[in-house]
């Protein structure tokens, strides 16, 4: 990726992800909605601190419990992912032998054809969503409502990242148990979920798989116990009150500063 970004720049990281996105919005990936969409991701990142909080660990062990335990696990696309984790949701998706699906909220055929065939170059063994889909969400009246026969259809757990509220509310009421990667606490997406990953996806996908490499050789019961003693709200509770505790802090750090002005 070509970039004008100097190496030494202290938001260098940030940057590149914008520029993984723009890309992405060049190829006719991502959607101009998407690059919105980040800025807000940005903006709730830079309130934890953009790094992965402790609740968002828990949420990754418990994702990676149910996604081994589901019967038809299928990880949801869209545009934003396809530009900034392709190569993770691969390695997702060889893991637990669970298929891609492209899932758009403005949705276009060309646009569904361009991101599984760009997962697909890159070795994603799977990809459902452009040619097999039918009006399977009852209730949703967006272009999400469109799913693949083999996959969300009969899925029993969909992994969602960068998701409206409205399908993980009508996945919910077909029965799917929802995993999604939000970096707002507060969304209705984030509350509605069973399981919600409060992280950047840049870093939650990663750490996803090294999850499931830990998880794979443990026994059902073991998998079952880590979901017990899972509690989502809990979860979201948690990481609102890690963003309290930080601005506190910060508060509390530039009043004890002071910064007068010298007349
Ligand atoms: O590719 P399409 O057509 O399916 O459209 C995708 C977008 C993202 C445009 C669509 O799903 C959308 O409009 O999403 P929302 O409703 O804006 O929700 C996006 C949510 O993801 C917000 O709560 C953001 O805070 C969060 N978010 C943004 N960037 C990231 C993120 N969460 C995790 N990692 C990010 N990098």
């Amino acid at each position: 990726m070509e970039t004008w970004i100097p190496p030494d720049h202290p938001r260098r990281e940030s940057l590149l992800i914008r520029e993984k996105l723009v890309e992405g919005f060049r190829e006719g990936i991502v959607v101009p909605q998407g690059l919105i969409a980040h800025g807000r991701g940005e903006c709730f990142d830079y309130l934890i601190g953009e790094r992965t909080i402790e609740p968002a660990r828990k949420a990754i062990k418990a994702s990676a419990a149910l996604l081994l335990l589901a019967r038809r696990p299928v990880i949801s696309v869209n545009g934003n992912t396809a530009a900034l984790v392709p190569e993770d949701l691969i390695k997702l998706s060889r893991e637990l032998g669970a298929p891609l699906e492209v899932n758009l909220f403005y949705r276009t055929r060309e646009r569904a054809e361009r991101i599984a065939r760009k997962l697909a170059m890159l070795g994603a063994p799977r990809v459902l969503g452009v040619d097999d889909v039918v009006e399977g969400v009852p209730g949703l009246s967006s272009e999400r409502r469109l799913v693949s026969r083999e996959g969300i259809l009969v899925a029993d757990v969909v992994l969602v990242a960068l998701e409206d509220g409205d399908r993980t509310e009508a996945l919910k009421r077909i029965g799917k148990k929802v995993i999604a990667i939000d970096l707002n606490p507060l969304s209705r997406t984030a509350r509605a979920a069973d399981i919600t990953i409060v992280d950047n996806v840049v870093r939650a996908v990663p750490l996803l798989v090294e999850e499931i490499k830990i998880l794979k050789n443990r026994s059902r019961e073991e998998l079952e116990e880590i979901l017990k003693s899972y509690d989502n709200n809990k979860v979201l509770g948690e990481a609102l009150l890690h963003i309290k505790r930080r601005l506190e802090e910060i508060s509390l750090t530039l009043m004890g500063s002071g910064s007068t002005i010298a007349t």
